[in-house]
């Protein structure tokens, strides 16, 4: 009786049993190594462009914003608290911004943002509401011995009340701070100033 002989089995190579990663063909773990590094680098990129869009960004916004806000304006010149210029020195009095005149190096005291709606486009240190609230001065006019508003309230914490103008009265708007809108007959043609115009010296009679 013949043995039969049957082929054995392809060996199975039992050092790598157990490991699936080591089962697999030498040139397909390589492929894998080389896709793994492969999608690190493509994520480093990725975010190396994410960052640099990010830092333009940044840059645009930065010099977008307007390099001094309204409030860095203020200054101090004399006994007022005025305007200050663009090159860090020049202090305007309020009465000098929204004037038609460039007294700044560059005008930025008559730009259209700060004179388009007067008062309301001024900084409110520049201005003084008047006991009138529609009327309005500049702030240095404040406290000058002289009735800009012309009710007085520009030179008094207490609104003024002004005297009633009557016949022995000479009108005239502004005069100085103590008679608001007219003076005494008395005053007419009496050598010394009192109505702002000089109205008193030159035609009140
Ligand atoms: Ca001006
Ligand atoms: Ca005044
Ligand atoms: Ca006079």
């Amino acid at each position: 009786m013949m043995n039969k002989t049957y082929p054995k089995d392809r060996e199975f190579d039992n050092s790598s049993f157990g490991s699936s990663e080591t089962m697999l063909p030498r040139n397909e773990k390589d492929c894998c190594n080389t896709c793994t590094r492969r999608c690190v680098c493509i994520t480093l990129a990725v975010l190396l462009v994410l960052m640099v869009i990010a830092a333009a960004i940044a840059c645009t916004v930065t010099l977008a914003l307007p390099s001094r806000t309204p409030e860095s304006r203020l200054c101090t010149t004399g006994n007022y608290t005025g305007f200050l210029c663009d090159d860090r020195i020049t202090c305007l009095l309020p009465s000098q911004v929204c004037d038609s005149s460039n007294d700044c190096g560059t005008g930025e005291d008559e730009t259209t943002s700060l004179c388009s709606n007067l008062p309301d486009s001024l900084p409110g240190y520049l201005i003084f509401r008047c006991g009138n609230p529609s009327v309005w001065i500049y702030s240095n006019y404040k406290c000058n011995e002289i009735n800009n508003c012309g009710d007085c309230s520009d030179e008094s914490m207490t609104f003024a009340s002004c005297p009633s103008c009557g016949s022995d009265w000479w009108t005239c708007t502004p005069v100085l701070y103590q008679y608001c809108n007219c003076i005494p007959r008395s005053l007419c043609k009496n050598g010394v100033q009192d109505c702002t115009n000089w109205s008193d010296e030159y035609v009140c009679s």
